[in-house]
């Protein structure tokens, strides 16, 4: 008999349990309902590389909903800019946390921690149009329990990142990192890759890791597959992310064809001709 576990990143996380997160990088509420049904922990929408706009997030977020999968946006930001309004308005939308990529600075550190919270913790405006009623409760009311629940995790994926590291993780409010091994692989000068083997981008990881969680941080990384997610969860990762779906539906389909293929005799014609 299977033992409930709890969906609350936080408390999955104070657990010592292990978060595989899936990724949406396709437009459709449907898809990310099925996503949430196959079990993920929880999900991200991805706005950054994804084929997401604001108009998509909502109804993803509905179809997470149904299953009641906590369901991150990784919001579209890079470099010295980071998308404030994006992430205040995926929160009203009802994500449970935002992930803002190139968390390259203390200064960028400390604007995604404003995003997600209200006064005196931060900056974010009120008026949670929908995330007041799918997130909050009678007994507490969302704007309540806002500042406690939302998660705010940034991406460490570049050269900046790593030397500034020790003040932008020691960024009150900061609840985790999620490494980018492609974009931190490219900013060390070595080539995009999921799983790099480069050793001074192993070396880069483990010490993202090993700070973060010095520190109590959740350590996430993107993975290619769920086979280098268990590595890395065996490697003491607390999130893991087994690709996109994009890349869930390509090697489905391409299972299929195969195996459709896989007879090469011709076909017989049952008139003879
Ligand atoms: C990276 O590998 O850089 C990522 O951002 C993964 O999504
Ligand atoms: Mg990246």
């Amino acid at each position: 008999m299977s033992i409930p576990q709890p969906t609350d990143l936080r408390e999955r996380h104070r657990l010592g349990l292990p978060i595989v997160n899936g990724w949406l990088s396709m437009p459709s509420g449907f898809g990310a309902e099925l996503a949430a049904r196959a079990g993920y922990d929880s999900l991200t929408i991805d706005m950054q590389h994804g084929m997401v706009d604001f108009c998509d997030v909502l109804p993803m977020l509905q179809g997470t909903s149904i299953v009641g999968t906590p369901t991150l946006v990784r919001v579209p930001s890079a470099f010295d800019h980071v998308c404030v309004e994006v992430m205040m308005k995926v929160l009203d939308a009802g994500a449970h946390g935002v992930i803002a990529p190139q968390m390259d600075s203390p200064a960028i550190a400390r604007q995604i921690v404003d995003a997600c919270r209200y006064p005196p913790l931060g900056q974010r405006s009120s008026g949670a149009t929908r995330a007041s009623f799918a997130l909050g409760s009678t007994q507490t009311p969302y704007a309540k329990s806002a500042n406690t629940s939302v998660l705010a995790f940034g991406m460490i994926e570049s050269q900046a990142a790593l030397d500034d590291l020790d003040a932008i993780l020691d960024t009150p409010g900061l609840d985790g990192i999620y490494i980018g091994p492609n974009d931190l692989s490219l900013s060390l000068g070595e080539p995009a890759a999921s799983e790099p083997t480069s050793q001074r981008v192993v070396d880069a990881i483990e010490r993202i890791r090993l700070s973060a969680q010095s520190r109590g941080l959740i350590a996430g990384i993107f993975c290619s597959n769920g086979e280098a997610c268990a590595m890395r969860l065996k490697q003491g990762f607390n999130m893991v992310t087994p690709a996109h779906d994009v890349a869930a539906l390509m090697q489905g389909h391409s299972q299929r064809l195969n195996a459709a293929r896989s007879v090469s005799a011709p076909i017989s014609s049952s008139k003879g001709y």
